[in-house]
């Protein structure tokens, strides 16, 4: 082989690993996006489910055995007391996950860890946090009761790490017609 053909050769091998290593990077990154995909679609999935389950709950503790009419508010859990209700009441089961819930409230500061989903790699956290809001402005939260209470959610992957957070705002409402 002259010298010639041997930088001819050389220059090929040279290209042909150049391509190589585009190849390999577009398949790294082709990886990269299947997986940031599917952590994006698992956490719609827990956010779906939640968010059905939540809507599933009573609009406070005070309201799952009587109608409360409005000039009743006072009733209504206290903004300094949103979350659980523990002890329950007599009979009713300790209030500590969705099983035992009974209204959209007792979500307030409750955290879900799931790393068992089948199929998923990865530990996924949800927090929940809970508060009134002006019934006028959602976005506006209140230090007083009303009759319509919002539910932050944000979901994200913690292992292995992901910058990405899926965050959603549910609410529900209290209303009677009289
Ligand atoms: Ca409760
Ligand atoms: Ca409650």
């Amino acid at each position: 082989m002259s010298t010639y053909q041997t930088l001819i050769t050389l220059g090929a091998f040279v290209l042909l690993s150049t391509l190589l290593v585009t190849f390999y990077q577009l398949l790294g990154q082709s990886g990269e996006t299947v997986q940031s995909a599917q952590q994006g679609i698992t956490a719609l999935t827990l956010l779906t489910t939640y968010t059905e389950l939540a809507y599933g709950l009573h609009y406070d503790e005070a309201t799952i055995d009587s109608f409360l009419t409005p000039s009743e508010i006072s009733l209504l859990t206290h903004p300094s007391s949103l979350g659980t209700e523990n002890p329950p009441p007599l009979g009713e089961a300790t209030e500590a996950d969705f099983q035992s819930f009974d209204d959209f409230d007792d979500l307030n500061n409750y955290e879900i860890i799931n790393d068992n989903i089948p199929g998923v790699v990865g530990r996924y956290r949800t927090k929940f946090y809970v508060y009134y809001v002006n019934p006028q402005n959602i976005e506006q939260k209140m230090n007083a009761r009303t009759f319509v209470k919002r539910c932050d959610i944000k979901i994200w992957r913690e292992d292995p790490t992901s910058d990405d957070t899926l965050k959603s705002s549910i609410v529900m409402g209290y209303f009677h017609f009289d």
